[in-house]
């Protein structure tokens, strides 16, 4: 008889209550510790989290949450999936590790990409035809055993098999690390077994993969994946995890598969509760609803969760309380904030208020909902509050959004701006530029934080700042550049800058979350309508050009950016939200263009990134994107010049969109993939201008001029010199000025030869 799983979370964050991980990682990968002292904090690290989920009185404690850096590197390493240039380095286990993690001397690191469309990042296993699986890790064993040690049983969690290779890529050309399924379920099974051994009664395999499209064929490997891992005779029971979005066909081919439990997301598709009801095969297995949200940070309606899970009480053998998905995506706990806005705080709910309100609803669906009535009541309250609360609806916000019209986000026809522009700028062929940001030296930051500490008054910072601003000026016109920024020294980040200016936004001091390995961010909350209470960036654009007799570049977050690296209110469609920070910008451009500004570049590099898991939601997202993009930037006169920079050079599903934008210029990522989206955005008649980055600034390497102009050269076969825009591939924050200082006069060298 398999036992009940209870009220449970998929997963949980690791990085520490205070980065305590973050710390020890840094420290060790610096050579100040060793690796027992590293070793050390982990173990506590783990220890704390089982027993904390336990006493908070979840039935089921997820197990095997805990990674040193990524839990799809974890899963390539548990079955052997160590490409041979880090096998070959001869280190320890844990250093050949975070050698994949995060490249040596002699090697560069994995590939890293987003997890489905969160903020996490993971490392891209490589897998090819040598690619031998076995079970070589057996750190999931060792962590269930020492749970039940300290008194805690755990369900050890892994990456599903499917997923795992679905996240891979070929380690050559023409490989499908599908065709290497049946080998790694071989390993799985392997896993399974001995996780049986050691005693547990349950095993999470984490299949996110399903909430994307799926063909037939994989939907036929996972049929077959299932029914082989169901069949082991010595096996714990299976607890496959469907999340971030619905299952589509998949929930029927796992209902039929002999597997005995289902988790599901109700959070980011509630149809998927209508697709259980119509899912015969899941009568007799035990269903996880997740109605707590996993990955946004909003206080439960329990008693709409109450309801979701009960319409799923018919369809399943057991019901069972979760989160959405793994707890990864938010913060430890919301005690940890002091400084939280008071009226804000009693609406949030972190990692440790969520393990709460899945054992209350646990409780309420066991006993019935009399025996958490206090519970309830207390979340009602608060839901109630923030339904009610005026910093949530703005009337003013509200009546201009009503009054909008279509030509609102309209700017005039392309041409004549383009005659416009280039009457006012005057710029040479192939202009240069750069796309915002200077290095942040330790003096910058240094300031920052004394000013945090209240060593130094806010005229101090101010001064500092501006000094550096006068600086970046003063660089930028010895090196020749054309159209000058004023370097974002002021900003602590892009987005958090300026959440930190508009109304309806709060920030945290502690509510950190992991965006890969060591690296953490701390997103802005957005709570209510936006509104923008006073200019933002204005005071800044306009001492720069005061500086200069060259354009100076004023620089602004995009809308969608905006929302992409915020936790985003729930309680309205993201397209009325995109409008209302739309709104907030398309007043700071306008701002700008009254200050003297003539060029205005609206970042959004997180375009792609909102983009919906499933194709046919996909153009409904992209008209609100490039709307809200249009509504930000068409307040102004044709011969103000609007540039956008977007940080990827995959553009596929979105090419169309960026076309749409309207943008008179456009920066993008391309010297990784040698100018080949020039191309691509040629095939759909992009006529605008456009800068594909010359040099890689996620690399401390410093390009030549020869490098660069043959890329210059390369990119002129494709658009034509009058189009052709010289900047490198994104900001410039993260590097040092002597890489980035000759790579800029490197450049500016290379797009002087190579012009007309
Ligand atoms: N203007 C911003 C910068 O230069 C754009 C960054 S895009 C990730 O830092």
């Amino acid at each position: 008889m398999t036992s009940k799983i209870g009220s449970t979370v998929l997963g949980h964050p690791r990085i520490g209550p205070h980065r305590e991980l973050k710390r020890a990682l840094e420290s060790y990968w610096a050579g100040r510790s060793g690796e027992a002292d590293l070793r050390e904090v982990a173990r506590r690290l783990r220890e704390d989290t089982w027993r904390g989920l336990a006493e908070a009185g979840l039935d089921s404690v997820p197990g095997n949450t805990f990674s040193y850096y990524d839990h799809v590197l974890d899963t390539a390493v548990t079955f052997g999936a160590v490409p041979r240039r880090y096998a070959e380095l001869g280190l320890g286990a844990l250093d050949t590790y975070f050698a994949m993690a995060r490249g040596t001397e002699a090697v560069p690191p994995l590939e890293m990409t987003k997890w489905f469309d969160t903020n996490y990042h993971y490392l891209v296993p490589e897998i090819g035809p040598d690619t031998r699986f076995s079970l070589t890790d057996r750190t999931a064993v060792e962590q269930f055993l020492q749970a039940r040690e300290l008194g805690v049983e755990t369900r050890p969690v892994l990456v599903g098999p499917l997923t795992f290779l679905l996240l891979s890529k070929p380690s050559e050309e023409g490989f499908d690390p599908l065709d290497k399924l049946a080998e790694l379920t071989d390993a799985y099974e392997q896993l399974l077994g001995e996780l049986h051994r050691a005693g547990a009664r349950w095993v999470q395999l984490d299949e996110p993969a399903l909430a994307a499209d799926r063909t037939p064929q994989e939907l036929e490997a996972l049929r077959n994946t299932y029914r082989r891992l169901g069949d082991l005779a010595e096996r714990p029971a299976i607890l496959t995890a469907c999340y971030f979005g619905d299952p589509g066909d998949a929930l029927g081919v796992l209902a039929a598969a002999p597997i005995e439990g289902v988790a599901l997301d109700l959070v980011t598709d509630p149809s998927t509760a209508d697709r259980v009801a119509a899912t015969p095969g899941l009568r007799d297995k035990s269903l996880v609803a997740g109605v707590i949200d996993g990955r946004n940070i909003w206080r439960a309606d329990l008693d709409r969760c109450m309801t979701a899970a009960a319409t799923l009480l018919g369809s399943a053998g057991e019901v069972s309380i979760g989160t959405s998905c793994s707890l990864l995506h938010v913060p430890y706990d919301v005690e940890a904030e002091t400084n939280l806005d008071p009226q804000v705080k009693p609406w949030l709910s972190f990692a440790a208020q969520k393990v709460r309100e899945v054992v209350t609803l646990g409780r309420a669906l066991r006993e019935g909902r009399e025996v958490v009535e206090t519970e309830l009541i207390e979340a009602r309250a608060a839901v109630a509050d923030r339904v009610r609360a005026e910093r949530v609806r703005d009337n003013r916000v509200r009546a201009r959004l009503d009054s909008l019209r279509p030509q609102d986000s309209r700017r005039t026809h392309y041409a004549k701006r383009r005659e416009a522009q280039q009457k006012s700028l005057r710029l040479p062929p192939l202009p240069t530029t750069t796309i915002g940001s200077f290095p942040q030296t330790t003096d910058v930051r240094k300031a920052r934080a004394a000013l945090r500490a209240g060593r130094i008054d806010a005229a101090t910072y101010r001064q500092r700042m501006r000094d550096e601003v006068e600086r970046v000026i003063a660089l930028q016109e010895d090196i020749g550049l054309d159209v000058l920024v004023h370097g974002e020294p002021e900003r602590n980040d892009m987005v958090q800058y300026f959440a930190e200016q508009l109304d309806g936004f709060a920030a945290t001091d502690n509510g950190w979350v992991q965006s890969y390995g060591s690296r953490c961010v701390r997103p802005p909350i957005l709570f209510g309508d936006v509104r923008r209470p006073d200019p933002m960036t204005f005071e800044w654009a306009a001492h720069a050009q005061r500086l200069t007799d060259k354009p100076v570049k004023g620089m602004l977050t995009g809308p969608v950016t905006m929302l992409a690296w915020s936790f985003v209110r729930d309680d309205q469609p993201q397209a009325d939200t995109a409008r209302q920070v739309a709104l907030a910008i398309r007043d700071e451009v306008r701002d700008l263009e009254a200050a003297g500004i003539r060029v205005v570049q609206v970042d959004e590099p997180a375009l792609r990134e909102l983009l919906p898991l499933r194709a046919e939601q996909r153009p409904a997202y992209l008209e609100w994107a490039v709307e809200s993009f249009r509504l930000a930037t068409s307040g102004i006169a044709e011969a103000t010049q609007i540039h956008t920079h977007l940080c990827y050079s995959e553009f596929g599903d979105v090419i169309d969109a960026i076309v749409a934008l309207d943008a008179d210029v456009t920066s993008i990522e391309a010297a990784r993939s040698r100018m080949e989206v020039l191309a691509d955005l040629n095939e759909v008649g992009f006529d605008r201008g456009v800068g594909p980055g010359v040099y890689d600034i996620h690399s401390p390497r410093v390009p030549d001029e020869e490098e660069m102009e043959e890329l210059l050269r390369a990119a002129l076969k494709a658009v034509p010199a009058d189009r052709l825009w010289v900047n490198p591939d994104c900001g410039l924050k993260t590097r040092d000025y002597p890489q980035v200082e000759p790579a800029l006069r490197n450049m500016t060298d290379a797009a002087h030869r190579t012009r007309p």
